[in-house]
């Protein structure tokens, strides 16, 4: 080989190899700007004062509440009611549990299992549960995600409290509103504490005279990933609902994973008889359809079991843990069905003002993601400004996907509902969500009821996403709070 050659050959090892380490020192540097970003040193997520920048805060770069009109979320607490009081506790711990795959996890648990136990409440209950912290080093707390808690119930670290940290405990208490199928999880470094078990189901039965949809029997499949393994009430393998022939069967299906997941029912035509708890209007029998579930979201389907055999609830993966419905033989799997829409599912509403409601202020989410970034507007995080309300405003939220995967949106103590898709308004069944799962190039335009004065957290419940930046805060006017977000504080409520 002449020295030329030698040369142009060294050329083509070092000049690739020179791009690589740029390449990858590029990604390092995006990556830990983006660590430090959710690791600030102390944030007010109220706006009203950044710890991080003093010369802001001097200068008043920051709004302030009208004199005198300042209110703290601590003072936001649980209203009255006649219902009873439901006494619960959680206390969260280390444990290692030994899957029915024969697997052993190293899980954090709530009551020594993951999932904690199903909490069932009646509507109209006073709901006190009492969070003990046995040995999570970084603090736990507890999230009512879909559920209309005042301020400072939320359970978000420093926001609604500090994080409860080893040995130490936080009562929470609230009034179970709207019935429905809910959940709860820590929102201390949520993306890290839901994957490693901390959460459970909320089921709040209607009370027995109000009028929701009847059905023979209920059972609820709640689904997350714990240490790669998808789980079905805890189980690798699934679980058989007992029920005859013709019975119809209330499955409330939360997906507490952070990938959506899809279902198909088989043997069976069946109803999706509310989302994200709240019950639909005249949905329609469907057949074969599949039914995408979002992270965070729920999906309360009405199952009619066949005359003969029984049905079964499966996502694609044949890996994945089943539900079925009665007994017999098994049905014959459907095939390439139809994807439910709820564009166009259930009958509209006799008489529906909300529909024709004038939004009092308009904002524009756009949900952005590369490989190390989340953005919502090109921002992250705290550095994303905040929504603003007033209480009993109407706020008209244009929220799009610009890539990088499925956003399922969710927005802490409100309901939103769905007004269009794309341009289209839905034409079925008003839709009401705390959760809205949106592909890439969706977008959506959904009406927030601003009816509940605090400070809220809005993020990606793909809490993966959550922790890269796609995060923000929807603050009332006027509303303060004493904790702090930050590496002080040690509350780091998505990390
Ligand atoms: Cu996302």
């Amino acid at each position: 080989m002449t020295p030329k050659r030698k040369k142009k050959r060294r050329l083509y090892v070092v000049v690739p190899l020179a791009l690589l380490v740029l390449l990858i020192g590029a990604a390092m540097a995006v990556y830990f700007w983006q660590i430090r970003l959710q690791k600030p040193v102390e944030i007010d997520m109220s706006g009203h004062r950044h710890g991080m920048d003093a010369t802001a805060a001097a200068a008043g770069a920051h709004y302030h509440a009208p004199a005198g009109q300042s209110v703290s979320c601590d003072s936001l607490v649980a209203g009255e009611t006649s219902g009873p009081t439901r006494t619960f506790e959680l206390t969260a711990s280390r444990k290692t549990l030994k899957l029915d795959s024969g697997k052993t996890v190293e899980a954090w648990t709530f009551n020594g299992s993951s999932p904690g136990p199903e909490l069932r409440v009646k509507e109209g209950d006073r709901v006190v549960v009492t969070l003990r912290n046995r040995d999570i080093a970084d603090g736990v707390t507890l999230h009512w995600h879909g559920i209309k808690v005042p301020c400072s119930q939320d359970g978000v670290a420093g926001v609604t409290q500090d994080a409860v940290l080893p040995g130490e405990e936080f009562t929470y208490e609230f009034v179970a509103g709207e019935p429905g199928t809910y959940w709860y999880h820590s929102h201390q470094m949520s993306s890290v504490q839901a994957k490693k078990g901390l959460m459970g189901s909320l089921i709040v039965e209607p009370k027995a005279e109000s009028g929701t949809i009847a059905a023979d029997a209920e059972a609820s499949a709640f689904y997350q990933r714990l240490d790669s393994s998808l789980l079905l009430n805890g189980s690798a393998r699934g679980f058989n609902v007992p029920a005859k022939g013709g019975e119809e069967v209330r499955l409330r299906i939360t997906n507490a994973d952070n990938e959506t997941m899809k279902f198909s029912v088989d043997g069976a035509s069946f109803q999706v008889v509310a989302m994200d708890g709240h019950d639909l209007h005249e949905p329609g029998w469907l057949e074969g359809a599949i039914v995408a579930v979002g992270a965070g979201q729920r999906y309360d389907l009405l199952i009619r079991l066949p005359e003969a055999g029984k049905a079964v609830v499966r996502s694609p993966s044949a890996d994945d843990p089943a539900i079925t419905l009665g007994s017999g033989p098994e049905p014959e799997r459907a095939e390439g069905g139809v994807p439910f829409s709820f564009l166009d599912y259930g009958t509209p509403l006799p008489e529906d003002p909300e529909r024709e409601a004038k939004p009092d202020r308009r904002y524009e989410l756009k949900l952005g993601q590369s490989l190390f970034v989340n953005t919502i507007n090109g921002r992250s995080f705290h550095e994303i400004p905040p929504l603003t309300a007033k209480a009993g405003e109407k706020l008209l939220v244009a929220i799009s996907n610009e890539g990088g995967g499925d956003h399922p949106f969710h927005i802490h103590g409100h309901t939103f509902r769905v007004l269009s898709k794309n341009g289209v308004p839905l034409r079925g069944s008003p839709v009401v969500l705390d959760t809205l799962l949106t592909h890439k190039g969706d977008v959506y335009e959904v009406l927030v009821n601003a009816d509940n004065p605090g400070l809220w957290m809005m993020h990606c419940h793909n809490l993966g996403h959550a922790s890269m930046g796609m995060s923000m805060m929807l603050n009332y006017e006027g509303l303060t709070t004493p904790y702090r977000v930050g590496t002080k504080s040690g509350n780091l409520p998505d990390l």
